[in-house]
């Protein structure tokens, strides 16, 4: 029986090479439903909740409030095994492959795995890449890992075609949340081109325009977390450029 599941739904569109919005929600400075009210009115097709470290202890609070406003399926991001909730629809199960540091190898993963099985969650295998921005993210710094350099798409390449073999589900490239230079678009290009799997694509989109780009260069989902936290009202142009595409 094929279910219906968040990741078949981003199996489909990619086949149908429609591409995905995602918002992305950081439950310290989540302070009001009114972006979700907002991601909702724009046809956003995921919500993610996480963040390199929480320090409002908000993270199941965060979800249940969001889930009991919008049927948009909430997928957890997390940034450490602290990150798990039920209320969740799905999490993003992410090997953190551009770094050599076992604890997010596989390290954080063994400590989640029972409540994982028994969470009731839909788990997607994740290849998380850290792609080099200007200035050193707090997702390097907190999973002290060196990101891919910027401009060496054959490392990019060949650590997303290794996730892949590895039976990994999704690759995401991620500049880090705020970062001045997103993912370069050859780079997009270059790394959708290697593999089957659907491509994420997050960091500093924070105009239609940098969405569209990371569209035409081969992103399958886009990510926005930051640009919407320092104006909501962003979301309508960003949403429409990625579903127009
Ligand atoms: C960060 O990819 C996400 O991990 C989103 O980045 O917050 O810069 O949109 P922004």
């Amino acid at each position: 029986m094929i279910q219906n599941t968040n990741y078949s739904s981003i199996l489909k569109s990619k086949e149908q090479g429609k591409k995905q919005f995602a918002v992305l929600i950081d439950p310290d400075k989540f302070k009001s439903t009114k972006i979700i009210k907002l991601a909702e009115s724009v046809g956003t097709d995921f919500i993610l909740v996480g963040g390199s470290l929480i320090s409002s202890g908000n993270f199941e609070k965060c979800i249940k409030n969001i889930k009991a406003i919008t049927s948009i399926p909430v997928i957890i991001f997390p940034g450490n095994n602290l990150q798990v909730s039920k209320s969740a629809d799905s999490i993003l199960l992410l090997s953190l492959i551009s770094g050599r540091n076992p604890d997010f190898l596989i390290g954080q993963h063994v400590i989640s795995a029972p409540f994982l099985k028994s969470s009731g969650l839909e788990i997607i295998p994740t290849g998380y890449m850290l792609i080099e921005s200007e200035k050193q993210t707090a997702a390097s710094y907190m999973s002290n890992t060196i990101p891919i350099p910027n401009d060496k798409y054959d490392i990019a390449m060949s650590t997303a075609m290794a996730g892949e073999m590895l039976g990994l589900k999704l690759i995401y490239m991620d500049a880090g949340s705020g970062a001045k230079k997103s993912v370069p678009s050859e780079m997009i290009n270059k790394v959708s081109s290697s593999i089957k799997i659907p491509l994420v694509i997050g960091g500093g989109i924070n105009s239609a325009a940098k969405a569209t780009a990371a569209c035409k260069a081969g992103a399958d989902i886009i990510v926005v977390g930051n640009a919407l936290e320092k104006d909501s009202s962003l979301i309508r142009n960003i949403s429409h450029a990625i579903h127009k595409f």
